[in-house]
């Protein structure tokens, strides 16, 4: 398969590939960086990554493609049981840490490797394209756990055909050049700032710029010093639009942005208006998932039209189905069907699920995605739900509603546990757990259900608001009726 990272060889060395902070890379560092660890890893069959936002992630998962053996990126703010859920099922060989990472139980107990990102460049690393030469374009790329409805996180597995296909249908849908200085602080742990926002520019030979932290000043600084993209999740471009009323700089600094583009859950038109009120730009939103990768995008010379996610990329099939696997033949802004998907931007399987797997796509290989669309008449999709309200979709994260209730009902306080979303204006959705103490004279407080859930999960799992009931309201089957819950 053809380098998926052509311009580690064919770009000029000095030319700027990453920055974290004060630290950077140029090409052909990266090059060296990236080079040697291949040389370092070489025997593993597939590695985990201690994924913080830093330079050593970004060498260090581009070193694993370049090896074509399969990475896993850990969230390092996983708690023990996610982590440990994640380390058994996966099995990865080693772990790919920053020097000065300090890694938790069971993450120490594997074979560690610290990631050298300042490699004299005359070094005498393998050549990146030597060792990639023999990769096919199915082979694993990326192992990438998402949350399901129930059960722990599923990890899908991502082939390097999806990461390529993906990027160019991107470069096509927006224009997206070598010339571009991406700025994001998504987290890379995840598709969106990993493949997205790390893998991509690098795909095209531009840069990025990672802020660490998200931080509306951050985004300002990079704009108006030279980045002409920002990738966000809803609830940063929610604080973007909370900001620009009183920060000019933020507001010049968008507006001459070259493009803005929010992902990963709906931006609601009120943040969509008071941006382009503001700054006279339009945030322009994709629509993707760990499973497909990007499906739709509103295009950099299409209209911008809030609300909607676009319409589908390049080498992306998409269709609308009914309940009865019937499909929707109307692009009339109001019949409303189930999202599938086909095409090369796929995922393979969930890693040792081949229920789970065989479940996610029909007979004829399309992908079920469990989101509800309707298309206007021009083909543009407009997202209006989704199909389990067991899945929560708090600042971007995917959550899934059993798991946090396993989590819950592990805590000697709790005797049952109902977890729903409801909206927020600054994460979308906030998580909110219903429980029936086991002592109803001293149920469990919201900070120490809070705690218990973050540290075995992750904190953005955590509920932000708890109710206490008697009972929970069930129906004559015994299954909890969440809707009542919810309405209560
Ligand atoms: C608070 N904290 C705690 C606790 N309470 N830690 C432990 N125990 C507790 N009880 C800490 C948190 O860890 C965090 O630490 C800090 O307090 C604030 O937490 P939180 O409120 O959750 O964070 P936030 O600042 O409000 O984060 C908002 C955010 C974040 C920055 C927008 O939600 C985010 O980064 N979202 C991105 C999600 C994403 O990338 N999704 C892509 C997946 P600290 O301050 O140290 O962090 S979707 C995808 O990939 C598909 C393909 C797609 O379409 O894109
Ligand atoms: P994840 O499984 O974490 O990768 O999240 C994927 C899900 O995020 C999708 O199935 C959608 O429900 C949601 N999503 C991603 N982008 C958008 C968007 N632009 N608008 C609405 N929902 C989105």
């Amino acid at each position: 398969m053809p380098p998926l990272f052509p311009a580690l060889t064919e770009a000029p060395a000095d030319r700027p590939a990453l920055r974290f902070g004060e630290r950077s890379l140029t090409y052909g560092e990266l090059a060296a960086a990236a080079g040697a660890l291949t040389g370092r890893i070489g025997e593993a069959r597939r590695v985990a990554v201690w994924a913080t936002p830093t330079m050593e992630t970004a060498v260090a998962v581009v070193a694993a493609l370049l090896a074509g053996i399969p990475a896993v990126p850990l969230n390092p703010k996983s708690g023990e049981k996610e982590l440990g859920h994640i380390l058994s099922d996966s099995a990865p060989d080693l772990v790919l840490t920053a020097p000065e990472d300090q890694l938790p139980s069971p993450v120490r107990d594997l074979p560690r490797l610290d990631v050298d990102v300042d490699i004299d460049v005359h070094g005498t690393g393998p050549a990146p394209a030597a060792v990639e030469e023999h990769a096919d374009e199915s082979d694993p790329a990326l192992i990438v756990y998402t949350s399901g409805t129930t059960g722990p996180p599923k990890g899908a597995v991502i082939p390097r055909r999806a990461i390529s296909s993906t990027l160019d249908a991107l470069a096509d849908a927006w224009q997206w050049s070598g010339d571009d200085v991406l700025v994001h602080g998504l987290p890379l742990f995840h598709v969106h700032g990993l493949v997205l926002g790390t893998l991509g520019p690098l795909r095209r030979g531009g840069s990025v710029r990672h802020l660490g932290r998200f931080s509306t000043q951050g985004v300002a600084r990079e704009l108006a010093g030279g980045a002409t993209m920002l990738f966000g999740v809803p609830t940063m471009y929610h604080r973007i639009a909370e900001a620009v009323t009183s920060d000019p700089d933020l507001v010049k600094a968008l507006t001459g942005a070259r493009l803005l583009v929010s992902g990963s859950a709906a931006l609601p038109v009120h943040d969509h208006g008071r941006i382009a009120t503001a700054t006279g730009r339009r945030v322009i939103e994709r629509y993707g998932m760990t499973e497909t990768l990007m499906n739709t995008s509103v295009r950099a010379d299409g209209e911008a039209r809030p609300g909607t996610v676009g319409v589908p990329l390049p080498g992306v099939e998409l269709r609308l189905v009914e309940e009865d696997g019937s499909e929707v033949g109307a692009y009339d802004g109001e019949t409303v069907g189930e999202i599938q998907v086909r095409g090369p931007n796929l995922f393979t399987e969930y890693l040792n699920r081949p229920d789970a797997t065989a479940a996610a796509f029909t007979a004829d290989g399309w992908f079920r995605t469990g989101d509800m669309a309707v298309r206007d008449p021009d083909g543009y999709v407009r997202i209006v739900g989704r199909k389990a309200t067991d899945l929560i979709k708090s600042g971007g994260y995917k959550i899934g509603a059993g798991e946090i209730e396993n989590a819950l009902l592990e805590h000697p306080g709790v005797r049952e546990a109902a977890v729903t979303g409801e909206p927020d204006p600054d994460l979308g959705e906030r998580i909110v757990a219903w429980i029936v103490p086991a002592d109803p004279q001293s149920p469990p407080a919201l900070a120490e259900l809070a705690d218990h859930v973050a540290q075995r999960l992750a904190p953005h799992k955590r509920p932000r608001v708890v109710h206490h009931l008697n009972a929970l309201p069930r129906n004559d089957m015994g299954k909890i009726m969440k809707r009542a819950l919810t309405h209560e």
